[in-house]
């Protein structure tokens, strides 16, 4: 009876001394849940950020790209980002006042905004470069002026990605001469596969688009297979021949080759200089949304059956375009993200004079900077 009362007692006594034991756990194990519960909800925001480095922050292209990058727009909507932004000296007080502005804008998926002079800062680890800072052409400045002042710059930042960013960086180059940079900078930059240097001629094709879309009464959604060849410069040909309106030859909808070869051609290819005219200033707007097109055609998979133009390295092209320029074709994206030149499109004797003007083009160019390759 004692040994029983004894054991009575003993087992009261252990629930009763485990009783806060066992409220504990319990607690523990609800805010476990609770943890999990917040950590699951909060997992998109736990992605790695891309890291974008952004030269000419402060100039005028940048002032519309930064903040359409660091909204999602380009990475998209669970895609954190971090904005690197280069400048030179001169220019980094005006950079500040960018900055303020992007903090000021409270984008949540803008973690980090650094800036710097130096490049080798700007692009480390850098996932994606977007070079739009350069010497502008001044009043009188030959174009092979241009291409021997800006020619330093892209050594210097050829060498700086090569030696900082990360592993899948991947180069866009907009400053002009933008083919011309780009060769330069991918010069530069031995250790970075080749194919991941791209310039821009994206806005070359939104304007042909443009152009043909209202010469037909048609939208520029209903524009395909419209691809810039060559240069970024007025030697450009935008390819109306391969066109298609509504899935129709463009040339069976709009009835009017002397319009094409003509009107279209030198409105396309004289666009900017026209927008200088109009507004005092270079395409901006249009210029930050052509370079967000550009990435997102090559980070996505193309349209079955349509295309996009970027200049890439002509080597090994089908076109029989010179090895060793960075010439705009007409571009694929795979699925994973495996851009190549489209082939087998049948080339006439007219588009085959238009692309050998831009390659002739590109190849003086490239003997203005030889030295720097
Ligand atoms: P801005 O003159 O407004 O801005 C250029 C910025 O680059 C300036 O803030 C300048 O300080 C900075 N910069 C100069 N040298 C630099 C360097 N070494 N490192 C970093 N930054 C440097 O020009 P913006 O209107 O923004 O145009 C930028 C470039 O895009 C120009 O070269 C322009 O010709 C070119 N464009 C290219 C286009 C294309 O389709 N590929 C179209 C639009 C534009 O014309």
């Amino acid at each position: 009876m004692y040994i029983m009362r004894k054991h009575a007692n003993a087992a009261a006594h252990a629930s009763r001394s485990h009783a806060p034991y066992l409220v504990f756990r319990d607690i523990c194990s609800t805010i476990a849940a609770l943890c999990r519960i917040v950590l699951v909800e909060r997992n998109d925001f736990m992605t790695a950020p891309i890291r974008i480095a952004v030269t000419g922050g402060a100039g005028q292209i940048a002032y519309s790209l930064l903040f359409r990058i660091g909204n999602g727009e380009l990475f998209g909507a669970d895609q954190p980002v971090i904005l690197q932004i280069l400048e030179i000296p001169p220019a980094m007080e005006a950079l500040s006042g960018v900055v303020m502005e992007l903090q000021d804008s409270a984008q949540p998926l803008l973690q980090n905004i650094i800036i710097s002079d130096d490049p080798r800062v700007a692009f480390q680890d850098a996932n994606w470069a977007i070079l739009v800072g350069g010497m502008p052409r001044g009043p009188g400045m030959a174009r092979s002026d241009l291409i021997a002042a800006n020619g330093p710059i892209f050594v210097a930042q050829g060498k700086a990605l090569n030696q900082c960013a990360a592993d899948d960086i991947r180069v866009l180059v907009v400053a002009n001469p933008c083919n011309s940079n780009c060769l330069v900078a991918k010069a530069n930059a031995p250790d970075i596969p080749p194919e991941r240097f791209f310039a821009m001629t994206r806005l070359d094709e939104n304007r042909a688009k443009s152009q043909l879309a209202q010469k037909a009464g048609a939208l520029v959604g209903d524009i395909s297979r419209l691809a810039i060849w060559g240069n970024h410069s007025s030697t450009q040909f935008p390819n109306f021949e391969h066109a298609l309106i509504n899935r129709a030859p463009a040339e069976t909808i709009i009835d009017d080759r002397a319009w094409l070869e003509n009107v279209f051609l030198s409105t396309v290819q004289e666009r900017g200089a026209a927008i200088i005219r109009a507004r005092g200033l270079s395409s901006a707007a249009s210029a930050a949304n052509a370079a967000l097109d550009s990435i997102r055609s090559l980070i996505s998979p193309s349209q079955p059956g349509d295309w996009f133009s970027a200049a890439i390295a002509s080597d090994g092209n089908p076109y029989g375009i010179a090895d060793g320029l960075i010439y705009s074709f007409p571009l694929q994206n795979g699925d994973n993200s495996n851009v190549e030149i489209v082939e087998d499109l049948p080339i006439s004797d007219y588009a085959r004079r238009k692309m050998r003007a831009s390659e002739t083009e590109l190849m003086q160019e490239r003997e203005a900077i030889r030295d720097l390759l």
